[in-house]
């Protein structure tokens, strides 16, 4: 995944800041507000230790919170403007020529192992589901995280919805691949579509997520409008965006990365510190708006809903990789 080393991240650890902080923070700094400053930026001693504050955000309610995100938000524009979404490029700047992706009409096959396959319109399918709001936080391969407010339905009503037949071992995600709008496209060796895959035990575990908005609105096409999945305690490749299909299949699918990079990039891809790449460390990740660096924490510190769903497994790094 194409990584820089980032040797500044061995930065002391300075303590969680909430959004509403830095915001403040940057209006008072009036025009240097601008979408990438973080706290490096600003960077004396003094300022830092002002904002040594932890609260939750008062604007998201309990249920939201109940995952224990444990870190504030990362302040919107941040977070909405640091992205990977390949299919527009292989920089983190990507949300302007993103703004190209065709999301109306939307359709979703939901094919393979189910009872009767079928495809459904994205407004459909959003009047069959109840949605929420859930802060959860996201740690990406590159070792750089964020935690944010998903709206969105639980996967295993999707599961529910589709009706997999017994037969059905696996899921298995297609994202949409458009060559007008996405220049990515032309890398050559990528097989595109980028595709993903679960098992059925870890689609129907309370965690697993489909995204459909980010900070109240309807998720941003940056982020993988209109419809993506999100897999909190994986590394962020799994939580393919822009989902066009769904399919149950019997045996464990080929990904997209593990087709790309078999060394580096595997099926389970759990997140766990102690398990390098082939080429960087994952004991620390780095915050995105403030630029500190803090410990990475194994299955990204959702082990209590998650840790059971591998105890059978040889703990090796197949398992984190
Ligand atoms: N279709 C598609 N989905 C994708 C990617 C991508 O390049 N294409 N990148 C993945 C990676 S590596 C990460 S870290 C997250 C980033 O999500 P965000 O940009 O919304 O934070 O999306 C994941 N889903
Ligand atoms: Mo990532």
């Amino acid at each position: 995944m194409l990584i820089r080393h980032r040797p500044e991240w061995d930065l002391p650890e300075s303590a969680a800041t909430p959004q509403h902080i830095v915001m403040n923070r940057r209006a008072a700094l009036g025009g240097l507000g601008a979408a990438t400053m973080g706290f490096g930026a600003i960077g004396t001693a003094q300022a830092q230790s002002a904002m040594k504050v932890t609260i939750e955000d008062p604007g998201y309610s309990a249920a939201a919170m109940r995952f224990q995100p444990g870190r504030p938000l990362t302040p919107q524009k941040d977070a909405e403007r640091y992205n990977n979404f390949y299919e527009f490029g292989l920089s983190k700047d990507i949300w302007r020529a993103a703004q190209k992706l065709p999301i109306e009409p939307w359709t979703i096959k939901v094919d393979g192992l189910v009872e009767k396959p079928f495809t459904i319109s994205f407004d459909d399918l959003m009047k069959q589901v109840k949605t929420e709001t859930r802060v959860y936080r996201h740690r990406c391969v590159e070792a750089w995280a964020i935690t944010v407010p998903w709206e969105g339905f639980a996967m295993s009503d999707l599961v529910k919805l589709a009706k997999p037949l017994s037969s059905a071992k696996y899921l298995r995600f297609t994202s949409l691949a458009d060559a007008k709008t996405m220049p990515g496209l032309s890398i050559p060796f990528f097989p595109w579509p980028y595709h993903e895959g679960l098992t059925m035990a870890e689609a129907t575990n309370e965690l697993a997520f489909v995204g459909t908005g980010l900070y109240n609105q309807p998720m941003p096409k940056q982020d993988g409008a209109p419809i993506r999945v999100i897999l909190p305690w994986k590394y962020g490749f799994k939580s393919a965006k822009s989902i066009v299909r769904i399919e149950f299949v019997k045996d464990q699918p080929e990904t997209f990365w593990q087709k790309t990079s078999p060394d580096m990039y595997g099926f389970w891809a759990n997140v766990n510190p102690k398990f390098p790449t082939l080429r960087w460390s994952q004991a620390r990740e780095r915050i995105i708006g403030t630029d500190e660096t803090v410990p990475t924490v194994i299955y990204n510190g959702y082990s209590q809903w998650v840790a059971p769903l591998y105890a059978g497994m040889k703990q090796d790094r197949t398992l984190f990789m």
